[in-house]
């Protein structure tokens, strides 16, 4: 199943508490204070993966929790911080607030680590509070909460080149013949349900994301047939390739009639996408009749139009290199991926994360410096709590 949207509510975790309590020991009178901070709790993080293409795995959570962080405790013992959790999502992911609609983040490179909702930290235990004047602190900081969001993640893939056309033009199997993908083919209308990715690979290295989406038919963009929205998943491709069958069977529009159909469907989706790089390519050259109609199309449409057949494999080389050197022309833009990032992969083939995660990947940023610093006085006594019973315990004359 193809998943492209999921509400998810992700919070990180509790901060610990840190201890107020007093070294008691036989022979060591006046111990001193001795209790430990709280760990910190654990933080989410987004990571966009190349070898996901659905966000299917988030659909069922509603709600992610990083773990809390362990208490501190006498005899100076610090608590654990809370686990870190990773949640993986394909690249092409769009990180919105749930709450207010805006974009927070677009994971468009592989291995990119976002965190989104950064652990709360631990309270100080009474240890911290030593000082000259008050060698006997009884106070200690309760751990602090994570931060909280709702986000609403929205995959747009990212492909170099995406394909248009009306049901039954090809489009799945050209995308079988040019790249390994095995799409579903079939000689009705609607066969491809969801989006599908395939790289081609070209002599020298060279290589390209191709996309397949589903058939278009007219009024697609007020629901007709699939409808429209499977246009997002082509709305960041350098590229369109529109695909036309040169000789469709009776009752169906016609290659110059399909043609215009299916631009104003791109056209009523989006204006960005009506003027995207288009290459017009006229499939299905194999069955008779198709010179002829290619002439009256090459006639009739004021643009190029490529002639391949997707069964015998005519016309497919040309093409393929047509594309390589389209998208180089159109050029790297912001809308696709750029170099992946390396990503530290532990033995087990989890990920690591990095201590410290890059000010840009990171939407609580300043978050608890700022937190920490309003309250902190304050919560200092007031949340102070007790740990253990500090009656014997008198400071030592300065
Ligand atoms: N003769 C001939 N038939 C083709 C060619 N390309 C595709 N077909 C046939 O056309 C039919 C539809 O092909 P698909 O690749 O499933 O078409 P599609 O555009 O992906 O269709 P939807 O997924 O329904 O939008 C199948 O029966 C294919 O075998 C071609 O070059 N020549
Ligand atoms: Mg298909």
């Amino acid at each position: 199943m193809f998943v492209d949207e999921v509400l998810i509510h992700v919070a990180g975790g509790r901060g610990g508490n840190g201890c107020a309590s007093f070294r008691r020991e036989k022979f060591v009178p006046k111990g001193g204070p001795d209790g430990g901070d709280g760990g910190r709790g654990g933080s989410v993080y987004l990571h966009a993966r190349a070898d996901l293409n659905t966000l299917l795995d988030l659909a069922g959570k509603h709600h992610v929790k990083a773990e809390n962080g362990v208490h501190g405790q006498g005899s100076k013992c610090y608590g654990r911080n809370g686990e870190d959790l990773v949640l993986g999502v394909p690249v092409g992911t769009l990180v919105y607030d749930a709450d207010n609609n805006t974009l927070l983040k677009d994971l468009v490179r592989d291995g990119q680590l976002v965190r989104v909702a950064a652990g709360g930290a631990g309270g100080y235990g009474n240890l911290h509070f030593v000082s000259s004047t008050n060698q006997a602190p009884r106070t200690a900081l309760p751990g602090r909460a994570g931060r909280e969001r709702s986000l609403r993640l929205e995959l747009k893939l990212i492909a170099d080149v995406g394909f248009v056309g009306m049901p039954n033009a090809g489009k799945s199997t050209l995308l079988s013949r040019l790249s390994r993908a095995r799409p579903k083919i079939a000689a009705y209308p609607f066969t491809t349900l969801e989006p599908m990715l395939g790289i081609m690979d070209l002599p020298g290295f060279r290589r390209l994301v191709l996309a397949d989406i589903p058939g278009l038919i007219a009024g697609a963009h007020s629901g007709a047939g699939l409808g429209d929205a499977f246009l997002r998943h082509i709305e960041r491709t350098r590229l369109i390739v529109h695909l036309l069958d040169i000789a469709p069977p009776d009752g169906t529009p016609g290659p110059a009639e399909a043609y215009r159909i299916i631009r104003h469907e791109l056209a009523a989706y989006s204006a960005a996408l009506a003027e995207r790089r288009e290459i017009v390519v006229a499939n299905k050259m194999d069955l008779t009749d198709a010179s002829e109609n290619l002439d009256a199309l090459r006639r009739e449409l004021p643009v190029p139009v490529h002639a391949i057949s997707g069964v015998s494999g005519e016309g497919l080389r040309e093409l393929s290199e047509v594309l390589w050197a389209a998208v180089q022309e159109v050029g790297a833009s912001a809308v696709t991926a750029g170099a992946p990032t390396p990503i530290n992969l532990d033995a087990a083939g989890g990920v690591r994360v990095p201590a410290e995660p890059l000010p840009d990947d990171d939407l609580d940023a300043g978050w608890e410096q700022a937190d920490n610093s309003e309250s902190g006085v304050e919560a200092a006594d007031s949340g102070a709590i007790a740990a253990a019973d500090p009656r014997d315990f008198t400071p030592e004359k300065a």
